[in-house]
């Protein structure tokens, strides 16, 4: 049986169908059989939730289910946090961090929150169909380092460019870095947007924001 076939017929039913105990007993199982909580994470349950959205595109399931499945995986994302990674307690910078306005989907922003929380950074939920004007309010009040967004919507994505330009209309462009992820996004997106980076996953979250961290820091020392 291929890896696809195994996550078909065993997580995504169980996903589905909203089956919490029996999700932990297959990922028990798969750590039992030698699987790093990060594989885990890539090889089972990103992958069903792939899986899910296919069949929702071939209309063999519906809204309702999505949800459940979206339900079921917070439930086992919170209960593998703490193996998802390892603590670092040394402050690395503030980041605040939102789904763009008019998209919903906050599994994987969640995910880049867990990943930044644990390597040390302070990080500021904004939620979910956040405006422009809340993103420019938590640039105000926060003082964040970096300001990150996320769109699962290829509706939606567009609203990142509309941040970055109200980021600039307010005088407030020069004061953060901001970063752009999220399914449809990518590389040369965020370029065309003008932000200061992308990442593909919540790992490349934490890389990018930590490179960008060390760039400002050093021209901050140059400044001096
Ligand atoms: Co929606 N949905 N959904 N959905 N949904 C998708 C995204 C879709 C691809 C499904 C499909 O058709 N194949 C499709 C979008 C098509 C498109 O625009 N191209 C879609 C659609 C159409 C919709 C609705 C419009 C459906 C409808 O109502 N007719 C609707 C829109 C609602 C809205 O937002 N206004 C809708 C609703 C929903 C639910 C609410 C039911 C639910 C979300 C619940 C929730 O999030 N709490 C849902 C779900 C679950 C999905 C799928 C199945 C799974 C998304 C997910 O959680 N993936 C999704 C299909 C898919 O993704 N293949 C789908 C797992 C998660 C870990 O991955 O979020 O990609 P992801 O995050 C990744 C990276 O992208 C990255 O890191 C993570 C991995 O480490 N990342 C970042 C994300 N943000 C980042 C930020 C960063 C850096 C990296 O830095 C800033």
């Amino acid at each position: 049986m291929t890896e696809r076939q195994y996550v078909e017929e065993s997580y995504v039913p169980a996903f589905i169908s909203g089956n919490d105990l029996r999700v932990e007993e297959l990922v028990a199982q798969d750590s039992r059989s030698g699987m790093t909580a990060s594989e885990i994470l890539t090889g089972r349950l990103i992958a069903t939730m792939e899986v899910v959205g296919e069949k929702f595109q071939n209309a063999e399931i519906f809204v309702p289910e999505m949800m459940v499945a979206a339900r079921t995986m917070s439930v086992i994302l919170a209960k593998l946090k703490d193996q998802l990674v390892a603590r670092s307690e040394d402050s690395k910078g503030v980041v605040c961090i939102g789904t763009v306005r008019g998209d919903l989907h906050d599994i994987g922003k969640n995910l880049v929150i867990t990943m930044l929380e644990g390597h040390g950074f302070q990080v500021a939920d904004l939620g979910v169909s956040v405006s422009r004007e809340k993103f420019i309010q938590a640039v105000q009040d926060k003082k964040p380092d970096i300001v990150a967004m996320s769109a699962l919507l290829t509706t939606t994505m567009g609203e990142m460019g509309s941040v970055v330009k109200a980021l600039q209309d307010q005088g407030l462009r020069n004061q953060v870095k901001v970063i752009v992820g999220g399914a449809p996004v990518t590389h040369a997106y965020a370029e065309q947007i003008g932000a200061d980076g992308y990442a593909a996953d919540a790992p490349g979250a934490v890389t990018l924001c930590k490179e960008l961290l060390k760039a400002t820091r050093r021209e901050g020392a140059l400044a001096l």
